[in-house]
């Protein structure tokens, strides 16, 4: 008898253990994003437990942040070294970490740390020993900073750095780091690919998914403190009581992370649930009506962020629609807020119905001109580019060019023009070669972040926002490697200057663990992915050749939409003798927008460098490229180099197989079989469209398009997500 029960309870953990491996593995769906925690190999495990045995935080039990670092701390650190932390009042021994700010740790104040320059999100991590007692300190200033500094703490493990004499300083560049989410009231969300929206408005606030809290830790992890809950394309019914109690609800799950709500306004609110007879905004009730809007508001979310705004865009109701600037119209609404703190991102992207002139000019000759009317909490937020969130443009010509006006950049995480979820391409070096673009504004090294995050002429608002590319789906963003553009965005929100490739190798490790194999193949897919979509879809800095309103593969043939610049034949203008959209001086001079430097090395065919070419000239079929090489045959080399690297891309994860768990390597491995799939129909349908235009012959050892232009012209897809 005695004997066994004996063996069963021996048997019995290593019963559960295999359960808990067996439930582990199968866990490994994408939910846990970076905040997986799964156990470090050994020796690491090994190296930290000693310096992480016991946690204190004082002041955990009453402030709903120091309760979310603690149990952060206490999952991550259990997670990671396989046994939590003791947690405790005060320090009891070596191995401790103190999470604290000085107001409430005299262990804090007594070691004088340089807090000053942290601001009140910056933080500091540092080896410290107290009392003779050795262990490791995360103090800021405030609350917030210490979430951000804890996130860090549990980074440092994940990327197995060594916290002996660990010296961390860190604070965000960019005051507004934001997501911003086209989600609509029903749940659809614009331009996204990873299912339905995550916000459940029509049971919100009486439920709370479990996943609001997941979302704020997740975007608090990489820096992440506000966003924006609804599409730009906006409802005026999010603005009635009973979706703000709903937003209300939401803010309060995400207050303890840091994360502040902000609501897209439709300007004519007012007039659609106000009742009123206009939105002019130089109406005195019109002013009033939102002065109130933003006190009920207020009441019910006191920390509120402000309002983001589409305006007389793309159909969207404006002041323009009453004779109004831009500038009038957001002063309005900053005027309603400024009383509550509250600011107003205003956006940039306009382009107009009955303006002839190129569309790549049209939102710098509107906004530049209003140049210091705004009123100091407003932003005007501004795309990436010129156009559209194309594969690759050129950096917006407004970035430099409103001294008074601070601007918020815009990025598009979700992929709406670069493969939907489905194509494995990282945007870090998208978003890197954008802000490290020098604009010259104001001399040599004023790159784009340095526009954006004030220091280039002296701005106090500065911020960032990303169009969400989170759904519903179990991976939250419908791929694992479309996780690292949410992750990468977060991180260059923080600090505009980290590089593209280190962010890469720190979310491979978190993400897959430390194999030295999967770090280097890793890294060398997601560094290769953006240029091959840039290849196989737009080459060459041609823009824009999606099929019609959802985007979904290749139209560069389409020339029959209502307006002309909706056309990809109005960006590309190939026909018999050449191809690109001449914006030098001979064309539609956009390249004047840019400071001069920035204007002569444009213009120049030369100095432009192929991958932004025929994005600024119009050149001949036969223009001889510095490969050697003619415009066409540069075409299609760079078209058959995207097909190929797609195939690399295939090749390289499959070499990885034994060394990702199955449910996320079989994932991955079937969209990289879409990807290639769709590459080359890419590549086909845009070469058999450009050969009918230019009736070249393809160049030696270039397959034949598989299929007529016809049947490339004929496909439809009437439900492609997003649309
Ligand atoms: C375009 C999208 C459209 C958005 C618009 C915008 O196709 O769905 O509403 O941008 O940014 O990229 O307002």
């Amino acid at each position: 008898m005695h004997s066994d029960v004996f063996s069963l309870s021996r048997i019995l953990p290593f019963f559960f253990a295999l359960l808990f491996a067996a439930t582990a593995a199968h866990a490994e769906d994408g939910y846990d994003l970076w905040l997986r925690y799964q156990p470090l190999e050994q020796g690491g495990r090994d190296l930290y437990r000693p310096q992480l045995r016991q946690l204190v935080i004082p002041g955990s039990e009453s402030s709903p942040t120091l309760n979310a670092i603690e149990h952060e701390l206490v999952r991550g650190v259990g997670g990671l070294l396989g046994h939590s932390p003791t947690v405790d009042g005060r320090i009891r021994g070596d191995g401790f970490v103190l999470v604290a700010t000085p107001q409430r740790s005299a262990d804090v104040r007594a070691a004088k740390l340089p807090l000053n320059a942290l601001g009140d999100e910056g933080y500091l991590i540092r080896a410290i020993t107290v009392r003779g007692y050795r262990g490791t300190v995360i103090a800021a200033n405030s609350e917030r900073g210490l979430l951000y500094g804890g996130f860090h703490l549990l980074r440092l493990l994940q990327t197995r750095t060594s916290l002996d004499e660990v010296s961390i300083s860190s604070r965000p560049r960019l005051g507004l780091r934001l997501l911003n989410h086209w989600d609509n009231l029903d749940r659809s969300v614009e331009r996204g690919y990873a299912g339905q929206s995550i916000w459940d408005w029509w049971n919100l606030p009486d439920l709370l998914d479990p996943r609001y809290t997941d979302y704020a830790r997740a975007n608090a992890a990489i820096g992440i403190n506000g966003t924006v809950l609804n599409n730009v394309n906006a409802s005026a019914y999010s603005l009635t009581p009973r979706y703000l109690a709903k937003a209300a609800a939401l803010a309060n799950v995400f207050r303890p992370y840091g994360i502040r709500v902000y609501l897209s306004a439709r300007f004519s609110a007012p007039v659609e649930i106000g009742g009123l007879k206009t939105a002019d905004p130089e109406d005195a009730g019109v002013q009033r009506w939102w002065n109130t809007k933003a006190d009920e508001i207020y009441k019910l979310i006191p920390d509120f962020g402000g309002f983001l705004v589409k305006a007389n865009s793309e159909g969207q109701p404006g002041p323009q629609d009453y004779g109004r600037s831009h500038a009038e119209g957001a002063n309005m609404l900053a005027r309603a807020l400024k009383p509550h703190g509250g600011v107003v991102m205003w956006r940039a992207f306009v382009y107009q119905q009955d303006n002839p002139d190129d569309r790549a000019k049209q939102a710098y000759s509107d906004f530049v001109p209003l140049d210091g009317q705004f009123d100091d909490n407003v932003m005007v937020q501004v795309k990436n580019g010129p156009i559209d969130f194309q594969p690759r443009e050129p950096f917006h010509p407004m970035f430099g060019a409103m001294p008074e006006t601070p601007l918020m950049m815009e990025f598009q995480i979700t992929k709406e023009y670069l493969g939907f979820a489905s194509h494995l391409a990282y945007l870090g070096p998208m978003y890197e070669e954008t802000l490290r673009a020098d604009t010259f504004a104001a001399g040599a090294g004023s790159t784009v972040a340095n526009v954006i995050d004030g220091s280039l002429y002296g701005h106090r608002l500065t911020g960032i926002a990303g169009v969400a590319n989170i759904g519903a789906a179990r991976d939250w963003t419908g791929s694992i490697f479309n996780q690292a553009n949410w992750y990468v965005f977060g991180r260059m929100a923080w600090d505009p200057r980290l590089g593209a490739e280190a962010i890469a190798r720190e979310w491979i490790k978190i993400t897959f663990g430390s194999d030295p194999q999967v770090l280097s193949i890793g890294l060398d897919m997601m560094m290769a992915s953006r240029q091959a979509v840039v290849d196989y879809m737009t080459p060459l800095g041609l823009a824009h050749l999606m099929a019609t309103g959802h985007h979904y593969g290749p139209g560069p043939w389409v020339s029959d939409l209502a307006r002309p610049e909706w056309n990809p034949t109005y960006y590309h203008r190939a026909n018999q003798y050449g191809i690109g959209f001449d914006r030098t001086r001979e064309g539609s001079n956009a390249v004047a927008q840019y400071a001069p430097r920035v204007a002569s090395r444009f213009a120049s065919r030369r100095e432009v460098g192929d991958d932004l070419l025929l994005w600024f000239h119009h050149l001949p079929w036969d223009y001889p490229m510095a490969s050697g090489r003619d415009l066409w045959q540069e075409l299609v080399y760079r078209y058959d180099r995207g097909v190929a690297t797609a195939h690399k891309l295939q090749t390289q994860w499959q070499m990885l197989e034994s060394k990702i768990d199955p449910e996320r390597f079989d994932k991955t491995a079937r969209l990289l079989a879409v990807q290639v799939r769709e590459a080359k129909w890419w590549r086909d349908a845009s070469i058999a469209y450009f050969q009918s235009v230019s009736g070249r012959a393809l160049p030696e050892g270039s397959a034949k398009p598989e299929h007529s232009l016809a049947y490339y012209q004929q496909q439809q897809f009437p439900w492609a997500p997003g649309h």
